[in-house]
């Protein structure tokens, strides 16, 4: 059976490409899925490309990804710099986490600086733009291999 990496995107990024493309570039999240899909293709794996404005949504989307993913990309929008129960939700999946933010949280606004969950992901990507998702997706297959 072909191993299964869950995509999934946080709070206000189904508005990608929409407003402020001066952080977030002008790609829609459409793009960033395509995208995905392409390299997905290329690495031989099947990607669940999944985007909610819930907290408790994309909690269930982890728990289901326990049974059913070898790995986790997220960007998790704002709930990154808020949730302990993504970062629960997190440590009760057994495969590795790869964190993934278009901006460089570090340089903007204080509040952005600490992420909840940067204590379980193996690596954390800022600044990158869309580019993030994909280098994070060839990452975490190397780790898989
Ligand atoms: O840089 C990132 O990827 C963020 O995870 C994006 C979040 C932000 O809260 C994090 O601090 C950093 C915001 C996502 C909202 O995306 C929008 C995109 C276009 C228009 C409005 C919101």
């Amino acid at each position: 059976m072909m191993t299964t990496i869950y995509i999934l995107n946080g709070p206000n990024l189904n508005l990608l490409g929409q407003r402020q493309p001066e952080i977030y570039g002008h790609e829609t999240l459409a793009d960033v899925e395509r995208g995905c899909r392409a390299m997905a293709k290329e690495l031989g794996v099947d990607v669940l490309f999944f985007q909610s404005n819930h907290e408790g949504a994309i909690i269930d989307t982890i728990h289901e990804a326990r049974q059913k993913a070898a790995g986790i990309v997220i960007n998790p929008g704002a709930f990154t710099h808020t949730s302990v129960a993504i970062l629960d939700a997190l440590n009760a999946f057994d495969g590795p986490v790869i964190e993934v933010h278009m901006s460089n949280i570090h340089k903007r606004e204080a509040f952005r600086h600490h992420s909840y969950i940067s204590a379980r992901a193996e690596g954390v990507i800022a600044g990158f733009g869309t580019d993030g998702y994909q280098t994070a997706l060839r990452h975490l297959v190397k780790l898989l291999g």
